[in-house]
């Protein structure tokens, strides 16, 4: 299997709770290697393009409305099979779908408010991080 890179943000709710610390623990402990990481705040602009795939839905102003309310960690994650195998350490969208053990299963309440974020695919991974890092950042 390739190492390859992921892109994670813990979100405005986690950095409230004061769960950073926790999370980057559980990160490393699951054999990422932290390639770039920043404490940012996006602004309405940032977050609607981040997230444009989503403009049409529903909960669109209020996931604007949360990713930008307070300062988040953005970072570049590396590992075998990371994407894959962020998405499964941080579990599904809503918290109360989530395995046991998984990020949001232990630190997030809701669908809407899910602690944190991890790319779906590569090229996302890719795209994600130089949203957020010049390439001399990233180590
Ligand atoms: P993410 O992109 O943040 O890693 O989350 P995801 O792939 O698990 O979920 P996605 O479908 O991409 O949704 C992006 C984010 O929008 C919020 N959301 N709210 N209220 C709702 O029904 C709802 N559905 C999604 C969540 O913050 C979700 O992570
Ligand atoms: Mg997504």
């Amino acid at each position: 299997m390739a190492t390859n890179r992921t892109f994670t943000m813990l979100k405005p709710d986690a950095v409230e709770k004061g769960h950073i610390g926790a999370i980057l623990e559980k990160i490393s402990a699951s054999g990422f290697r932290i390639v770039a990481m920043k404490l940012t705040q996006m602004t309405k602009a940032d977050a609607e393009e981040f997230y444009a795939i989503h403009n049409e839905r529903p909960f669109f102003g209020e996931l604007v409305e949360y990713m930008t309310r307070g300062p988040i960690v953005a970072a570049v994650l590396e590992k075998e099979n990371a994407v894959e195998d962020f998405r499964t350490l941080i579990g599904a969208t809503n918290p109360a779908d989530a395995a046991e053990g998984t990020i949001r299963k232990m630190f997030a309440d809701s669908i809407s408010e899910n602690a944190v974020h991890g790319s779906d695919s590569d090229d996302n991974a890719a795209i994600e991080s130089a949203f957020h890092f010049a390439g001399r950042d990233m180590f």
